[in-house]
């Protein structure tokens, strides 16, 4: 195991873990930093990648795919930690995992119809089986199931055929192989830590690495997550990213960098992730990070799970998903909305409804979310704004008082609903700085949006 020894870091970041709503000894939270070691060499972005990022913040919207052999048990992807099972018992699901629902054209095309512009899907979760074709291990599923098929390759076809992006989720964790030196996770899956050699197993994450970056086409992202598996080592852990990161752009400069370490962003990253919450938010207790000015993207669930939960009904309903969608679209962030499919290859049928619904609405008000970037103040307790150009969308969730202050710097020209055209009220308040929007008796819906022109 390569311990940092020179040149810390420090970096504020919450550490934890975890399954939506996995048991609470799994759910354990700790504050720290990432402490990992300062670049050697500066990282200067690419213009291909700058240009990838401003492309990433007009995309605003993607959805988020945890599927792997978990999914069998139906019991969310943590399932080999929790149930305290050897990985060789787990890994016996492999045999019988044939989803024979699985057709890669028919998720685009839902996601699509969503209004989302890009995928990411778990390439290889923390159970360390890979959902693609690898030389690298047997474990995965053209080799370990009767499946045989590799999705990432199928879906990176039909996502360049329906043209929407694809990005890659990859675990730095994995509580299956013997070289992954085992942090405060998957302890008791059998490992044998006389076997644990970081050299072996960073090189086999980067040989995968390789194959995902030159194996299917051009790749939006790759979305590391599981750094803080070892935030709680007395000596900090050397993750050597700038080597990783440094592979990454050389394979594919427009390939943006991410990793889910509830940190700040270290250098080398090109976006910045925040997890169920939006950036400068802490209610899950992952999040609060400072906001840095790379783009952002928070992902949340749809229900409680991120992969398959058979127990977890409790989807948000599609008013609460779109706000959430304009709310972090006005904190200058994507939206990740995540989806466990089912082990049969379906996504499951009210994750379905609700995806479809979101793209009714996008398909009616898309211009005011899409190309956006953060509005002109924080969020309000009647909503928020996105900016455009000169134009400012503010979007009312509450609209239950008659007039609503809009704190904007800008001079404001003039004001109309962005759904009919209908001219609005507005005068300047001297006071406070801003307008008063006379909204009057409004329409009961999602998200009532004036669109101002300012100067
Ligand atoms: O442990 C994972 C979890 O299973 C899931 O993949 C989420 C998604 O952001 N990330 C980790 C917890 O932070």
């Amino acid at each position: 195991m390569k311990k940092v020894t020179l040149g810390l870091l420090a970096l504020s970041c919450l550490g934890g873990i975890a399954s939506a709503d996995a048991p609470k000894d799994a759910a354990e939270q700790v504050t720290t930093s990432a402490r990992q070691p300062a670049r050697k060499v500066p990282y200067i972005p690419a213009p291909e990648n700058l240009q990838a990022r401003e492309k990433f913040a007009d995309d605003a919207f993607g959805v988020f795919i945890h599927w792997g052999i978990y999914s069998m048990f139906g019991q969310g992807e943590w399932y080999l930690q929790n149930c305290g099972m050897p990985a060789t018992e787990y890994a016996k699901a492999a045999d019988g995992f044939y989803p024979s629902k699985f057709d890669a054209a028919e998720w685009v095309a839902a996601i699509k119809d969503a209004g989302a512009k890009y995928i990411t899907i778990t390439t290889r979760h923390h159970d360390g089986f890979s959902m693609f074709k690898t030389k690298e291990s047997p474990y995965n599923i053209v080799e370990a199931t009767p499946f045989g098929r590799d999705i990432i390759g199928e879906l990176a076809d039909e996502c360049r055929k329906q043209g929407i992006g694809l990005n890659l989720y990859y675990s730095h964790i994995d509580w299956t192989r013997d070289d992954y030196p085992t942090g405060r996770t998957g302890q008791k899956t059998g490992k044998d830590p006389q076997k644990e050699d970081w050299a072996g197993y960073y090189k086999f994450m980067n040989n995968q690495l390789t194959e995902l970056l030159t194996n299917y086409g051009p790749v939006g992202a790759i979305w590391f997550d599981g750094l803080w598996d070892h935030d709680q080592d007395s000596i900090p852990f050397d993750w050597q990213l700038e080597e990783q990161y440094d592979l990454i752009h050389k394979l594919q400069p427009a390939t943006l960098v991410a990793n889910n370490h509830h940190c700040e962003p270290i250098e080398g990253e090109d976006i910045q992730l925040f997890e169920r919450d939006l950036p400068g938010e802490n209610k899950a207790g992952l999040s609060g990070q400072a906001v840095s000015q790379l783009s952002l993207e928070t992902c949340q669930t749809m229900n409680g799970s991120w992969g398959y939960r058979a127990i977890d009904q409790n989807y948000k309903d599609t008013p609460t998903l779109i706000r959430l969608l304009v709310g972090a679209a006005g904190k200058g962030a994507n939206l990740l909305l995540n989806v466990g499919p089912q082990p049969s290859g379906e996504i499951p049928a009210k994750a379905r409804e609700h995806l479809k619904e979101m793209g009714q609405w996008l398909r009616a008000n898309g211009e005011t979310v899409y190309g956006t970037r953060r509005g002109d103040f924080p969020a309000q307790e009647w909503g928020t704004s996105t900016r455009k150009g000169n134009k400012l969308f503010v979007h009312v969730f509450d609209s239950s008082n008659p007039t609503i202050h809009v704190p904007t710097p800008r001079k404001v020209k003039s004001a109309k609903e962005f759904a009919t055209g209908k001219k609005v009220k507005f005068t300047r308040d001297k006071k406070r700085g801003g307008v008063t929007l006379t909204l009057g008796q409004v329409p009961d819906t999602i998200d009532y949006i004036v669109e101002l022109i300012t100067d």
